[in-house]
């Protein structure tokens, strides 16, 4: 309930309001969730702080560290917290604390002081490092300014003492280091792979920043850095490093104005998928806004304008949005002063200038180049068209299998072995590889709620082929009925027949590529599925640990290590699972299936994006791509014999 503040200044109600009690009570408020999603964010929190400190010029370099003891450490050569002292309310007391002390426990000083500058800070909730403090178990900052080193330690927030000077120094920055507190965080391990692909997208949204990441958790020692001069051009580029390009370099459009920026860089490529990313302050808006919209109208209509205005279509016809955004890979990333940010997961973005901003800067950088350089425009143009042919045919294609019943007929696949629960709701969906997988797994599952559709052999590589061949495909057609849902153009969420779809394949090479071959699939034809979150990919056990009576899984090495420690390794019987196969109903529902001890890993759009790649990488036209892929994983094909 909100209380009514009868203009009378009251100094304890402010200090309840500053605090950072409502940050530990409430933090899904400020940083999302309490998983592990929630717990990244309090880096992205501090490594904001630092790009704010390199988007204003005083700042070229960060360093995360995840500590041995598993607290993270985010060190920049910026500015350095301000130390000196300012006046605040404290338990209704005025007194003078310092700077860094009141931009660490007060809620709105996230921001900078003072103003001027340009200044568009990031984060997705603007309150930054304050947040991180409320919710560590432990948080020490460190503060290298004007010759000196500070430091001031904080437990839940609360200062321990006033900050100090413990020492002298030539540099200038600031180094925070925490420990999330277990009592608000599900989980307090930190993922490497998960800030690699944030610190590493930093990089390459700030060209010039160089962003190091070391791991040194015992067994886990690892170290990188990233750096991109050419920033997102580098970045469309790594996205298309496995296909064949259309532009002889990818195009860069930039603009800017004393309120914001905004930068473009875009490539065309020989596939049929569209890879368009866009940012607002480095955070991807997930759910676009008037900058993507702005960057699709203006894509359309200048194609569509050149074409007309030099004979390469008639005046009626017209290219689709789609057939001018087919394999194309771009950028788009703008900075501004105030984002509005919308939508359920606060990732799209609102502000309406940006629509004409983005437009207009497309416009003039895509038409110019179109202008200046005819045989590429040909030949884009060209290609446009051709899609936009392709996509007539294979609408036809679509609708004659429709009336053939081939997508929405209700008689389902006969190797689909339903569940009776109809909610779906309830239900899953295993993708299981193989006839005789696909028998234990219809023997071990919950007929309840659990369907099994069992996969003869590999399926078609649906990347390079369009939709007529992809529904000539027995596997795809299968999936397609079984989960009712559609594809391509007409997929339709509502009508998905399962909430979990489940590829449950071998943990050998053949399973992997198996796994890769349906995550391609619904990338390419079926994205929303992965976008919002039903795809999942079983994980069963590697080993089977004996002794006696007693029997334990073990889902990696080091769990398997750690398990034989348990269980006193004397007189353990180590089996290592070759495949699905070999387990019986009881251990398949046991290990992989029961909701109650699987793992199921949800599939994110990094790694349906990955698999794609690893197809055009394995599949594609640069043979040299391919032997080194090869001989990077050549690893994974090796098997290891283990000897207790
Ligand atoms: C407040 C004001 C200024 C910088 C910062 C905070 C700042 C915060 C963090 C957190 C991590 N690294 C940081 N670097 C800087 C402006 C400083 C000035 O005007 O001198």
């Amino acid at each position: 309930m909100e209380e009514k503040v009868n203009g009378s200044y009251d100094a304890d109600k402010i200090q309840v309001l500053e605090g950072l009690d409502p940050v530990r009570k409430r933090p899904g408020m400020y940083i999302g969730s309490t998983d592990e999603r929630g717990l990244h964010h309090l880096i992205w929190e501090v490594v904001d702080n630092a790009v704010d400190e390199a988007l204003a010029g005083y700042c070229t370099e960060c360093t995360v560290e995840v500590q041995r003891d598993g607290s993270v450490s985010v060190t920049d050569n910026g500015r350095g917290i301000p130390v000196g002292e300012k006046k605040i309310v404290k338990n209704g007391k005025e007194v003078m604390v310092s700077a860094v002390e009141v931009v660490m426990t007060h809620l709105h000083a996230g921001g900078k002081f003072g103003g001027g500058g340009y200044n568009v800070s990031g984060g997705l909730h603007g309150v930054g490092v304050t947040v991180v403090n409320a919710l560590s178990e432990w948080l020490e900052v460190e503060v290298a300014r004007d010759g000196r080193l500070y430091r001031q330690r904080f437990n839940r927030g609360v200062p321990q003492r006033a900050l100090a000077v413990i020492g002298k120094t030539d540099k200038c920055g600031t180094k925070v280091t925490f420990m999330p507190d277990p009592d608000i965080f599900e989980t307090t391990d930190f993922n490497y792979d998960t800030i690699k692909t944030r610190l590493r997208e930093v990089a390459y949204l700030n060209k010039g920043f160089t962003v190091n990441l070391i791991d040194s958790r015992d067994g886990r020692e690892n170290s990188e850095t990233f750096r991109y001069d050419r920033g997102i051009l580098d970045f469309v580029d790594h996205l298309n490093r496995t296909k064949e390009t259309i532009f002889p370099q990818s195009l860069y459009i930039e603009k800017m104005n004393d309120d914001n920026e905004v930068e473009i860089a875009m490539q065309y490529n020989d596939g049929y998928s569209e890879n368009i990313y866009a940012y607002a302050n480095n955070i991807n808006t997930e759910e676009g806004g008037t900058h993507l919209d702005g960057f699709r109208n203006a894509l359309t209509k200048v194609i569509n304008d050149y074409a007309h205005a030099n004979n390469l279509l008639k005046d009626d016809d017209k290219l689709s949005g789609e057939d001018v955004r087919e394999g194309l890979t771009a950028i788009i990333s703008v900075k501004l002063k105030n984002p509005q940010f919308e939508g359920q997961t606060k990732t799209k973005l609102g502000n309406s200038e940006m629509r004409t901003i983005v437009a207009k800067a497309l416009t003039d950088g895509l038409g110019t180049y179109l202008e200046e350089n005819p045989a590429e425009a040909k030949e884009l143009v060209l290609k446009t068209i051709t899609a936009a042919r392709a996509r007539a045919e294979a609408r036809k294609a679509r609708d004659l299998t429709r009336r053939k019943g081939v997508l929405e007929s209700n008689a389902l696949p006969g190797k689909l072995a339903d569940c009776t629960d109809k909610d779906p709701a309830h239900t899953e969906i295993y993708i299981v590889e193989g006839d005789s997988a696909g028998g234990t797994a219809k023997q071990g599952r919950d007929r309840r709620f659990q369907a099994i559709l069992p996969l003869r052999g590999k399926i078609l590589n649906v990347q390079k082929a369009r939709l007529n061949r992809v529904l000539e495909n027995a596997e795809i057609k299968a999936m397609i009925t079984a989960f009712g849902c559609g594809i391509g153009d007409d997929f339709d969420e509502s009508k998905l027949r399962y909430d979990k779809i489940i590829c449950m394949t071998d943990a050998d090479v053949d399973g992997s590529h198996i796994r890769i071959l349906l995550l391609t699939f619904f990338f390419n034809f079926m994205r929303p599925l992965i976008e919002k979150g039903h795809v999942y990919s079983a994980m069963p056990p590697l080993y089977k640990i004996s002794k006696g009576k007693r029997v334990e899984y073990a889902y990696s090495d080091p769990e398997l290590a750690a398990k034989l420690d348990g269980m006193g390794r004397k007189g353990c019987e180590v089996q290592r699972y070759k495949g699905l196969g070999e387990m019986s109903k009881d251990q398949l529902w046991e290990t992989t299936m029961s909701p109650e001890h699987r793992t199921l890993i949800q599939i994110t759009m990094e790694d349906a994006f990955e698999a794609d790649e690893i197809f055009s990488t394995l599949m594609g036209d640069q043979p040299e791509l391919r032997r080194k892929f090869i001989e990077e994983n050549a690893k994974l094909i090796e098997t290891k014999d283990l000897d207790v």
